[in-house]
């Protein structure tokens, strides 16, 4: 039997949270085409027959805003000091060159350890339209970091997940198991009180809305059927609040019905969720705060700096007429 942990780290939106849920068979994690989606690291347990794998999910390395996102970034450089193998992931260019792409994944390349194994999981391939444009592209990463092995995958086609799980597996330390035979996770249910409603506002809501969020659970009631679940979305300003309330509280209700059903899925039993709307405004920069909403990881400079040096994006001259 081999165990160990397994750090899932990457860029935003390249597919990390994706991957974990198709590992576990399970949709553990939440999901969303908007960067900054998971903002937590996140255990999930994948059991095989020949190893327990102990995932940490992570947020998308980015270039931080607020306290939140630099105590987001050190939660990813958490997982990757301590994790027995890290996993690497990007995704395939877009519109950019190979060499730009390597520039945009250099802070991730710059947490990388030496001496544990990495590897390197190419996402997204179903989207190269130039398949002959693979090679080059994994030889290039190949050349930033001893990567032992470099995997092309589409994880939203289950193409090359048991690759990557067989890859990771075998790096693995020899040694009983370190979970139960049953255990997904170590979160609690508040936890995903917390991003389910979250998940919701992320695939419903438009521009500043979803990043202006935070879920707080005021009660959780184990009655003898239903658990009766109250829960508090903290938002920074007014209209975001009559937004995510909508015409005749039609949008709260929709929220609440699609989180609702996401975490009677996961808990196999009947949930109540009862939400409330509130103004917290800067609720992103002050840490009083941001621990109450369970965001406690504290911030290392170490990892902002790379983006520091990094350019940014840039206004153009016709916004900035405006
Ligand atoms: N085309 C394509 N899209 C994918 C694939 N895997 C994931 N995606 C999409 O990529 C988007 C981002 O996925 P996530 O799993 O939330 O990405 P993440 O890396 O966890 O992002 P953060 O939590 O923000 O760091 C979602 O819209 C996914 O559906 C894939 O293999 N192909
Ligand atoms: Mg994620």
């Amino acid at each position: 039997m081999r165990f160990g942990t397994v750090a899932l780290v990457g860029r935003s939106n390249v597919g990390k949270s994706t991957f974990l849920n198709a590992a576990l068979g399970e949709r553990l994690a939440i999901v969303s085409s908007l960067p900054q989606t998971t903002r937590d690291s996140l255990l999930g347990v994948a059991h095989r027959p020949d190893a327990q794998i102990a995932f940490i999910d992570t947020p998308g390395l980015h270039r931080p805003r607020s306290e939140l996102g630099r105590r987001m970034n050190a939660a990813a450089v958490d997982a990757a000091r301590s994790a027995d193998v890290v996993l690497m992931m990007t995704d395939v260019p877009g519109g950019e060159s190979t060499a730009e792409a390597i520039e945009r994944d250099r802070p991730v390349l710059a947490l990388l350890p030496e001496g544990r194994p990495v590897l390197l999981v190419v996402n997204k391939v179903d989207l190269l339209k130039d398949k002959s444009r693979l090679l080059p592209l994994l030889d290039a990463y190949g050349a930033q970091h001893p990567f032992a092995e470099l995997l092309p995958v589409s994880v939203r086609n289950a193409d090359g997940v048991d690759r990557v799980l067989a890859a990771i597996a075998c790096r693995l330390p020899e040694g009983s198991a370190g979970y139960d035979a049953d255990t997904l996770t170590n979160r609690p249910t508040t936890f995903f009180v917390r991003e389910y409603v979250r998940e919701q506002i992320l695939q419903s809501a438009r521009r500043e809305v979803p990043h202006s969020v935070a879920v707080s659970v005021d009660a959780v009631d184990e009655g003898p059927r239903v658990l009766v679940v109250k829960a508090t979305i903290h938002v920074e300003k007014e209209g975001q609040l009559r937004i995510l309330v909508g015409k005749g509280g039609e949008q709260i209700k929709r929220i609440g019905t699609g989180a609702r059903l996401r975490l009677e899925e996961l808990l196999g039993r009947q949930v109540h969720l009862e939400l409330f709307v509130r103004i917290s405004a800067r609720w992103k920069d002050v840490p009083r705060q941001l621990a109450e909403l369970g965001y406690d990881t504290p911030a290392s400079a170490d990892i902002d700096r790379h983006f520091a040096e990094a350019p940014g994006p840039r206004r153009t001259s016709k916004a900035r007429k405006k």
